[in-house]
């Protein structure tokens, strides 16, 4: 008879902890309720995450902002450059667009690393540097003698 009450004390017992995880399943579909919320907070995340996309496309327009680029085509040719003299300030981003109208000929400025490829003409090839300090620079042309035969000019930055 002990046995049995034991039994049915275990019974019990067995099915207060069962109850008590029933409520406490019962109290979880709260917490789901709360994750949903979750998930819907989620998508307006990656909303921001588009918003973010079109930051660098803002970046962008920036860029063309920037494109304020002061361009000069300069034609090229045995053994002159059109253009003697070039004027910017300094800041300036610079496009030369050399023209060579006959011969192989490119467009070299040492201080500021910049120069087209050689190419023979006719043909066009472009570079761009910043003219990121004042002075007076030199530019050539540095096929073969062409330098010493004229090729040359000053880029002056303000
Ligand atoms: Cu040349």
């Amino acid at each position: 008879m002990n046995k049995n009450l034991i039994i049915g004390i275990i019974t019990v017992a067995i099915l207060a902890v069962g109850g008590i995880y029933l409520m406490s399943n019962r109290s979880e579909p709260v917490p789901e309720a709360a994750i949903d919320e979750q998930e819907l907070t989620v998508p307006e995340n990656d909303s921001l995450v588009e918003e973010t996309i079109v930051t660098p496309n803002q970046s962008d327009e920036t860029m063309e902002e920037d494109s304020e680029v002061k361009t000069f085509e300069i034609d090229a040719s045995n053994f002159k450059f059109s253009l003697s003299e070039i004027r910017v300030n300094r800041g300036d981003r610079v496009r030369i667009v050399l023209n060579n109208t006959g011969g192989i000929h490119n467009w070299v400025i040492d201080e500021f690393n910049a120069k087209t490829k050689q190419i023979e003409g006719p043909a066009t090839d472009t570079v761009e540097f910043t003219a990121d300090r004042t002075g007076t620079f030199e530019y050539y042309c540095s096929v073969g003698q062409h330098r010493q035969n004229g090729m040359v000019g000053q880029l002056i930055v303000e």
